[in-house]
This record gives structure tokens, C-alpha cells and sequence, in this order.
């Protein structure tokens, strides 16, 4: 059958059963947007406008996230492409899928310095800024490649460690006739499960039986692969307390007794205390980022290598990376937790002054929200915004956040009780997501009710996708905790360099007044309905209306950013570096550095 560059490769996105392709088309990718034309008006596939490249690549990771199905984002030639690398780049660092499709520079063309092509130091030269944020990118030089590419592609996306991928599609081969079949997807990829290997499983199950204060820590590896009836079987089996990292938040169900929180510089007072007083700590798909670990200073969060650790992973470069272990499993996360759990038998110890301890330690943590929320009724902070978000939000909806107070709070403070109901850029920690990855997870989960928390700022970063959302007619509840500015690092820079030292994070105009825009009335405008709350005594009422607007909607709070109510508690260390002119301060900040075990 002959078919163009172009359709080959919508059709093999519909032999991958892709529902979506997001995107924006440019002069650099019109045969392939032909070829989606046609398909789409067949009704193989759907296609999503957006406002911005990048928000495409968001949207398309939501889905991902809320599916583990990738979609394929499809950009013209050079700005459009290069709009997708963030996107990419917080895919890549939380090793999640999408595809994206870009228009490249005509083969006979390359190197003249067409429209949007960079070429000054090698020919059409986009590809050297997407290898560090892919897990692999390709150019097709002719169509008869593509099939080849696209299945490699999928291989790449749907097997091992996940990660985007990236595709240049010369404008002329996107037009280029070509005869061939497309690949089965079946027959080119594998089903097989790594499986973790059955002497390190036994190695690794006598150290856990003899552990008095076993510790689970659950990243992003056991989110994305689901296994949440395997890490509770193992965690009840074990005694354990399940910590869970940002990128791994809603992995167990957050109100279970075992539940030790999170450890970090943003992390609990349960968590930090659980993980560095544990004897045996089981990590399971996470990376141990400086985030989770306290920058590695000793006895903030962890003790290793006087706690022993046994590190599993899809990835053998991430085992042993920050920290030394003492067994180190290669193995999908599912099964290798179920090989422990086989592995461990009757429980040999004793851990019953364990759990009384850790249940002391989560409720003092719980007490002292209560606290900090009783203490002050008089103002909307962000934490009492989620517990009344709590009391209403569907326990089986989903809730999106990025960078910001509102995804750290979220983190310290929210309790998931449906496992797989949080979604957030946890590694990149990236602005702008949490909206538009909302359009996603609700385009993958239709029926569920699907929220996105975030700032001010973060909005901004994204707001020109209401018109997705009124164009698309979805249900998705958008939140915007407005405190005039970005508050996370306007708060960092009073907790770390003093008070008077913040700069540039307050909105204001140029005569020192505060600033915001109008959310609400900016929501109408993109004809989205809208509330505005600026009193406690509202916030319920206006909650409960807006959850139950059945169409998009906006909901504006205005949150205090009166510090350090503007935010949550840094419980655990952070490296951030102190200026040299603040003696003191920096001297005491190069006695936590000298700590720092990076092993
Ligand atoms: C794209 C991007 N730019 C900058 C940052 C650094 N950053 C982290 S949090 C933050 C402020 C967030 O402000 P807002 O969304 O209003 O939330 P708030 O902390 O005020 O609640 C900034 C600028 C980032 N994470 N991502
Ligand atoms: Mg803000």
C-alpha cells in the first residue's frame, strides 16, 4: 500500500491505539498534519488544539500518568519543536511517555538556513537540544525508515524505565511516497517482567526479617507501575512504614497505619524521624534526590550507611548512585515486592513497640497541623484550603499540582486514600504543569473528577489553555491559590538569608503595589464559569458549588501570604548556598554542608 511519510506514521500511531494527537500545526509539518486531516475525519484519532507546544507535551504526560497510555504531541519546525523541551524534560526526569513528532528542515534543504531552521554549527542542529531530555531521539532521513523508528520508538516508551521520546520529520519526507507494511506491534516488542534475582531476593529477605525498624521508600517507580496492592501486601507483611517521596505521593493509601509520610527537606517530622532512626531501609523506583534525602546531611533524613539499604530498580544506573547499598535488585518494581514478600515467610521479630512508636510519631505530626489550621481562622492559608478540598473532593478523583506552596503542602499535608489519585512534576519540579496535565488526566479518566491546585504563578505559566478546556467542554476543576506572588521562593528567601531579603517574587506594579490579574474574570472571558473566594467563612460553600459545576470551571482563592503562614514547615535540610558576606549564616550553613554524605 503506498502511503505518504505522514501517513505512515499516523497510522502506526492508530495500530499503537493512540487516541490523541495534541499539538499545533506550523509550515514545517503540514503533510503530516494532512495525513491526521484525513485520519481524523475517518474517526482513527482524535486531535487536541493547544495554545502553546508545551502544554501539549503537559497535557500528553497527565494522560500518560492517569492511563500509562502515551499520546503523541506533533510541532511544527524550530520554535514550535523547541517549545516541547521542558515538556520533555519533566517526562524525562519523572520517567513518563509521550511522543513527540516535530517538522525538520527538507533533506535536499539542510544547512541554507530555511525558515526556523539553526544550522550555524551543524545542519539543522534541533536534535542536539532534545538528547538530554529524551530517552532517545531520532531524524527519519526518508520514509522508508519510519516504521523502523516509530516501533523503536514505542519499544522505547512502553518497556523498562520510561522516558519521552522525540522524532525529526524532514518536511519532505513527511510528503514522500513510500510502499511499505507496517509493523505488527505485537511481533517487535516484549512482554517480559524483570524479575528480581532469586539469591539477592533471599539476601535481601534475611535482612529484612531481622530489621526492628523496617522502613519502606516509595518513589515514582511504584506509582507509574501501579503496584499498590503489592507494596501494602509487602509493607503489612513486613511491619513496615511506607515513606513515600514526591514523586511517589498517593503510591499507598495515605490512611493506613503504616503510612510514615514523607521524608525531605519539605518532607514530615514522622517521615524524617521513621527513615533516620529505621535499621533497614527497603528503597523501591526512587532516585534519592537531594529533596528526599535532605541533601544527604547525615541524620537529617537518612543514616546510611548505618542503616542498611536494599535498593530496587528498573534502572541499574540509579542503584548505588547516592548511596552506597547493600543489596542492590534489578527488577520491576510489582514482582520483585511480591518475590520479598514470598521471600520473608513468618515474621521472626517482634515489632510491636515499633508500630506504637510510629503510631505516637504520625499522630504527633497530625496534631500539629491540626494545630497550625486551629490556630489561625481568620485567614484562608493553604493548608486550611485542603482540608475543606478534602472534606468535598471525590476520594477516587484526582488531584494535579506542580512547583509551588501548594504542591509542598500537598506533599506534608494531604492525605490520599485512593492509591493513584495524585499526579505532580515530582523530579523537575516544572511550572505550568499541574493545568494543563489536568486536561490530560481528564481526557484519560472521563469519569473521574480531576482538580488542579496551583499558584498564581504557576497559572500564569499556562492560562492560555482555558480555551482547551472551553473548547473541549471537560470537567476539570481548576484552582488557583492566589497570594500575589511566588510565595515558595519569596519564603525560601526569608528562611534561609533573614528577613528583608526577599526580592522579586512579590507581584507588584512599578510603584510597589500589589498585583494580580483577574483569574476570575480572565476565566469568563475564555468563557469558563468562575468563583472568587477572599473569606474563610466562604470557602465551603463556594468548594461545594464550584465541585459541582458540571462543566469547566475556575475557582479563585485568595490565600494569605503573611509570612510563614503563607506556607508549609521545612522539616527536614535543603542545601542553599549562603552568600560569603553573611558570615554567620554561612559559617553555620558550611557546618550542616560538612555533614553532607554524598556516598
Ligand atoms: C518553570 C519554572 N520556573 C521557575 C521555577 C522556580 N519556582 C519554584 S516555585 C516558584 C514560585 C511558585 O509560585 P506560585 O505558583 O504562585 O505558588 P506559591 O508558591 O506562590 O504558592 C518558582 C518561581 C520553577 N519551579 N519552574
Ligand atoms: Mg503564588
Amino acid at each position: 500500500m503506498t502511503r505518504t511519510g505522514g501517513e505512515v506514521i499516523i497510522d502506526y500511531l492508530i495500530s499503537e491505539k493512540v487516541e490523541y494527537v495534541v499539538g499545533i500545526p506550523g509550515h514545517g509539518c503540514l503533510s503530516l498534519f494532512d495525513a491526521l486531516r484525513d485520519r481524523v475525519e475517518k474517526k482513527q484519532i482524535k486531535y487536541i488544539q493547544v495554545m502553546q507546544e508545551s502544554d501539549a507535551v503537559y497535557i500528553a504526560d497527565g494522560y500518560y500518568r492517569a492511563t500509562g497510555k502515551p499520546l503523541a504531541v506533533i510541532t511544527s519546525i524550530g520554535p514550535g519543536s523547541l517549545n516541547t523541551v521542558i515538556g520533555l524534560a519533566t517526562a524525562f526526569v519523572d520517567s513518563t511517555s509521550v511522543l513527540v513528532l516535530m517538522g525538520d528542515t527538507h533533506t535536499h534543504m539542510r544547512g541554507v538556513g530555511v525558515l526556523q531552521e539553526i544550522e550555524r554549527k551543524h545542519d539543522s542542529d534541533v536534535l542536539s537540544s532534545f538528547r538530554s531530555v529524551t530517552k532517545r531521539c531520532w531524524r527519519a532521513e526518508c520514509a522508508e525508515q519510519l516504521p523502523k523508528i516509530l516501533q523503536r520508538s514505542f519499544n522505547l516508551m512502553l518497556t523498562g524505565r520510561r522516558g519521552p521520546v522525540a522524532i525529526a520529520i524532514p518536511m519532505d519526507v513527511q510528503a514522500q511516497p513510500v510502499d511499505i507494511e507496517l509493523p505488527l506491534p505485537q511481533t517487535r516488542r516484549t512482554d517480559s517482567i524483570v524479575y528480581g534475582d532469586a539469591a539477592q531476593i533471599q539476601k535481601a529477605a534475611a535482612l529484612m526479617n531481622a530489621a526492628i525498624r523496617p522502613v519502606i521508600v516509595a518513589g515514582g517507580g511504584v506509582l507509574h507501575a501501579g503496584a499498590f496492592a503489592q507494596l501494602q501486601h509487602l509493607a503489612e507483611a513486613w511491619g513496615a512504614a511506607v515513606v513515600t517521596t514526591m514523586a511517589g505521593k498517593s503510591c499507598f493509601p495515605e490512611n493506613h497505619p503504616l503510612y510514615g509520610w514523607h521524608g525531605g527537606s519539605k518532607g514530615t517530622e514522622v517521615g524524617n524521624y521513621l527513615c533516620r532512626t529505621a535499621d533497614v531501609v527497603l528503597a523501591l523506583g526512587c532516585r534519592f534526590a537531594d529533596e528526599t534525602t535532605s541533601s544527604y546531611r547525615k541524620g537529617s533524613t537518612y543514616n546510611f550507611p548505618d542503616t542498611k539499604l536494599i535498593q530496587v530498580d528498573i534502572d541499574p544506573a540509579e542503584i548505588g548512585k547516592n548511596y552506597p547499598c547493600d543489596i542492590g535488585i534489578l527488577g520491576d518494581a510489582s514482582v520483585v515486592m511480591a518475590q520479598l514478600e514470598d521471600a520473608l515467610g513468618k515474621p521472626s521479630m517482634d515489632r510491636t513497640a515499633y508500630f506504637a512508636d510510629m503510631q505516637d510519631a504520625r499522630s504527633r505530626w497530625l496534631k500539629k497541623l491540626d494545630n497550625a489550621v486551629a490556630a489561625h481562622p481568620e485567614m484562608i492559608t493553604i493548608s486550611s484550603f485542603l482540608r475543606v478540598f478534602k472534606a468535598h473532593f471525590p476520594k477516587d478523583g484526582i488531584m494535579v499540582t506542580s512547583s509551588g506552596n501548594s504542591q509542598a503542602q500537598v506533599l506534608q499535608e494531604y492525605c490520599f486514600e485512593v492509591p493513584g489519585t495524585h499526579v505532580t512534576t515530582g523530579g523537575f519540579s516544572t511550572m505550568g504543569f499541574s493545568f494543563p496535565a489536568a486536561i490530560g488526566a481528564k481526557l484519560g479518566q472521563p469519569e473521574k473528577a480531576v482538580a488542579c491546585i496551583m499558584g498564581d504563578g504557576d497559572f500564569l505559566m499556562a492560562m492560555q489553555e482555558m480555551s482547551v478546556l472551553a473548547q473541549q467542554n471537560l470537567n476539570v476543576l481548576v484552582v488557583v491559590l492566589n497570594n500575589y506572588g511566588w510565595m515558595a521562593i519569596r519564603d525560601l528567601q526569608l528562611d534561609v538569608f533573614g528577613k528583608g531579603f526577599d526580592f522579586g517574587t512579590d507581584f507588584c506594579t512599578a510603584d510597589g503595589k500589589p498585583y494580580t490579574p483577574d483569574f476570575s474574570a480572565a476565566a469568563q472571558a475564555f468563557g469558563i464559569a468562575s468563583l472568587r473566594v477572599e473569606k474563610p467563612e466562604e470557602l465551603d460553600a463556594a468548594l461545594v458549588k464550584a465541585i459541582n459545576i458540571t462543566g469547566p470551571v475556575l475557582l479563585e482563592v485568595m490565600v494569605t501570604n503573611e509570612y510563614p503562614f503563607s506556607g508549609g514547615s521545612a522539616t527536614g535540610w535543603w542545601d542553599v548556598p549562603i552568600p560569603a558576606y553573611m558570615t554567620q549564616k554561612r559559617q553555620d550553613y558550611l557546618q550542616c554542608v560538612a555533614e553532607e554524605v554524598i556516598g
